[in-house]
């Protein structure tokens, strides 16, 4: 009989996960040896570290709510099941990149993992100072495979349909999405809180019914256009690195939605740790050159994200979308097909980036980059540049062509007084 789902607790997971094989193969026979620390960091779950005589693993569990606020927002455990599912995907679409899979449980809303040994979480990374060698090559071509392999240019229709049908009831999960990310920052939301002294600059942002607009726009794509299966959650949290490699982790926002989508959520993650610099070390020529190694991150990254794109369109074109048969069958190039779908997919991303550099200033889950500088006045001089440019990439983000005027808009915002 299936278990009624409860919480697990450092005193009840050694004997209650005792009996599970792929558990105690890869942890330990006896698990009264077991020692269990929860990390306890996330916005939303349990996550527990289970160490035996034979090795470590992950233990992540739903709660009936988010974290972040209590029981007064109840949150489906489902969450799990989209999480398991989205995983399950990623390793197929590019092998090697999330931690490995040992158990599900879809009652407890329970998944066991593989322990990333000797990986940090990358925005701690980022805060520190510290490099991460094939960090844009793996993101890039992370979020190229995602969108490609997961979407009608690669899938059968019927695995296309079905994938969709799935990730349509992770409802719950969209609906932070939806609110958080897209619309809490243009009004005062109950939830939303922000650095003192913004006030003026969230005025001119709540005032710019052209922007709001704009991000409404992105908020239909977002809702409506299931090109492909996306991480929905791709921050600098969502990603562990050591210092030559690095994995993803924590899908439960997936989602079928535009192919910028993850790729703009990762740009601006890059970009609020760079703004957040002068807030985390004093010597400025040491913050001039980490700057200069994010932006070249997120260089990179655009750039191989278009590589890979552009090699998986020549090589895997499989699914009912602009199929060989019409074009390279005829003797007809599909180039500027790709191109017009790669220019639509950079315009999303730019406009993505730039409400999810908004949302994390001013809505409820703000990030460390900005919430750890202690000194209030410095972080809302650089939380202003953020989220002015934030607003100019979403303005303009039809006209913002090139990556290389994204590093300019960064480069230039980041020597003004916003105030
Ligand atoms: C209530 S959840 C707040 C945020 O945490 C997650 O990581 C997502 O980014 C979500 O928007
Ligand atoms: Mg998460």
């Amino acid at each position: 009989m299936e278990l009624r789902y409860s919480a697990l607790t450092l005193d009840t997971l050694s004997q209650r996960l005792s009996e599970i094989d792929s558990i105690t193969k890869r942890v330990g026979p006896n698990h009264a040896d077991w020692s269990v620390s929860e990390i306890g960091d996330g916005n939303l779950n349990l996550v527990f570290i289970v160490k035996g005589s034979i090795g470590t693993v992950i233990v992540k569990q739903a709660l009936p709510y988010v974290r972040l606020v209590g029981d007064s927002w109840p949150l489906t455990l489902e969450r799990a099941y989209f999480e398991y599912n989205a995983l399950i995907r990623q390793e197929k679409r590019d092998p090697g990149i999330v931690p490995s899979i040992y158990y599900f449980d879809r009652a407890q809303g329970l998944i066991a993992m593989e322990y990333l040994d000797g990986f940090k979480i990358l925005r701690g990374k980022l805060i520190l100072g510290e490099h991460v060698s094939g960090l844009a090559d793996t993101m890039g071509k992370f979020c190229a495979r995602l969108a490609f392999r997961g979407s009608d240019l690669s899938l059968a229709a019927k695995e296309k349909k079905d994938d969709t049908s799935l990730f349509q009831n992770n409802v719950e999960l969209m609906a932070i999405t939806e609110s958080l990310v897209f619309t809490d920052p243009y009004f005062n939301a109950e939830r939303n809180h922000h650095t003192q002294g913004l006030d003026k600059i969230v005025q001119i942002l709540r005032d710019d019914s052209k922007m709001k607009s704009n991000v409404q726009h992105m908020l239909r794509k977002f809702t409506s256009n299931a090109e492909t299966m996306c991480h929905g959650d791709l921050h600098s949290g969502s990603i562990m690195c050591t210092e030559h490699e690095t994995r993803v982790i924590d899908p439960e926002f997936a989602f079928y939605g535009p192919f910028g989508f993850d790729l703009g959520m990762l740009m601006s993650n890059y970009l609020m740790a760079y703004f957040s610099q002068p807030g985390h070390r004093k010597n400025k020529e040491t913050v001039n050159s980490y700057q200069k190694w994010i932006l070249d991150v997120i260089d990179k990254t655009v750039q191989v994200f278009r590589d890979e794109f552009k090699l998986l369109w020549r090589h895997e074109r499989t699914g009912i979308l602009y199929p060989q048969s019409l074009f390279e069958d005829q003797g007809h190039e599909s180039e500027e097909a790709m191109e017009y779908i790669l220019s639509d997919t950079w315009k999303d991303a730019v406009t993505v980036c730039g409400i999810e550099m908004h949302r994390r200033c001013l809505s409820l889950a703000h990030n460390a980059d900005f919430e750890e500088i202690s000194d209030i006045s410095l972080r809302a001089k650089l939380e202003a540049r953020n989220l002015l440019m934030g607003r100019d990439l979403i303005l303009n983000a039809k006209s913002i062509g090139k990556r290389q005027d994204v590093l300019d808009l960064a480069e230039f915002y980041n020597r003004k007084d916003p105030f």
